[in-house]
């Protein structure tokens, strides 16, 4: 074989200098750079993900969200100002920060909402937060159908919904069957057991088994669903998911020095529980599944799933409401301003 040696700088501009040998030269296409291009473009354009908390009134929601926010996930860019106590959530609110690690920007929005449970009658309950998110949904159809679209859409929708169960030790309730059922049709839902420091051990593990049988009993689709496992490897990380869903949960706004390091934790007579601490419950491992390890799953199911189906029943709803409309008025009349369909 003929061996022949280039220098690639000198033929194509812009490259950097590299020397491609003899048979590689015909073979050689560069297909893997177009990971480091992918990966530029990325960080460039940053990221948006959104978590959403529900639950019952005083489960610790807002606590959990300064928690996420003083955690590890945030604690090196942002120092938020969260000295103040607490107080009942009244209204739906979200807090933004961008978060950067090595060039990736995150920007993180936790939606707190308000919790429920504490009406008389708690019928509907679930309806300002399905409203919710099916708006968000909307405004992303909505410039998605613009003909002078964004390049960027600004992203709302929520990608993952944290819901609160009570440590009752039980069961699961009527009304968080009730809530979640509709929930899991229209965005993923990862459960979580709120105020874990109130169950040993033993009755942590048998309530997280007697969820697990509950939700399956009621056909609640909760997040990572079986259905969109993309190949063997992803069944076999979330399988070990799904075996220890529900995470036990223990939520804190204050930081306490252990052997002369500062932790977030709960400080009570008998200790302190460590929330960081795998040892002494699953904040880390829901912190890890939703930032670390499923961050862009989740934003994939949010935008091939839930955002796809709602995008199908809105345009078809249009579309009979087109063929009403004798003379045809403009496609999308009730989607779209007039502005957009010109
Ligand atoms: N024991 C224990 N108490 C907690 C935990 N998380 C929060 N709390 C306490 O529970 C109370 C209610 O917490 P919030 O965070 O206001 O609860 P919430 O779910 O936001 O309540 P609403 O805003 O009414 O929906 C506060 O006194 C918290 O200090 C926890 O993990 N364990
Ligand atoms: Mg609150």
């Amino acid at each position: 074989m003929v061996e022949v040696t280039m220098e690639v700088s000198e033929r194509v501009p812009g490259l950097t200098a590299g020397v491609i040998r003899g048979a590689d030269l015909f073979g050689y296409v560069g297909i893997e750079a177009v990971l480091d291009q992918m990966r530029r473009k990325t960080m460039k354009a940053g990221f948006e993900f959104n978590i959403m908390v529900v639950g019952q009134s005083g489960l610790g929601k807002s606590t959990l969200v300064n928690t996420l926010f003083k955690s590890k996930v945030s604690r090196k860019s942002c120092t938020p100002n969260y000295e103040e106590k607490i107080s009942k959530t009244v209204k739906l609110q979200s807090v933004s920060h961008v978060i950067e690690e090595k060039g990736v920007k995150m920007k993180l929005t936790v939606i707190d909402t308000p919790g429920f449970g504490d009406q008389i009658n708690n019928e509907n309950c679930w309806e300002p937060i399905v409203k919710y998110v099916n708006e968000q949904y909307e405004k992303y159809l909505k410039e998605e159908l613009h003909v002078n679209r964004k390049r960027r859409i600004p992203d709302t929708r929520v990608h993952c919904c944290i819901y609160f169960l009570p440590a009752t030790g039980h069961w699961l309730r009527p009304i968080d069957i009730e809530f979640m059922k509709r929930l899991g049709k229209i965005v993923s839902i990862v459960p979580v057991i709120a105020k874990a420091d109130t169950l040993t051990i033993e009755e942590r593990l048998e309530f997280k088994q007697r969820i697990r049988q509950d939700l399956a009993a009621n056909g609640i689709r909760v997040y990572p669903q079986k259905e969109y496992d993309e190949d063997a490897e992803d069944r076999i990380v979330n399988d070990r998911i799904r075996e220890s869903i529900p995470f036990a949960v223990v939520g804190t706004d204050k930081e306490h020095q252990v052997n002369g390091n500062k932790v977030l934790g709960r400080k009570t007579k008998w200790g302190i529980i460590e929330v960081e601490n795998a040892a002494h419950c699953e904040f880390a491992n829901l912190r890890d599944l939703l930032i670390r390890s499923h961050l862009q799953d989740l934003k994939d199911v949010t935008h091939n799933i839930h955002y796809e189906t709602y995008r199908v029943r809105r345009l078809n709803e249009s579309n009979m409401n087109f063929k009403l409309h004798v003379g045809g008025n403009p496609l999308f009349l009730n989607l779209l301003d007039t502005e957009a369909t010109v």
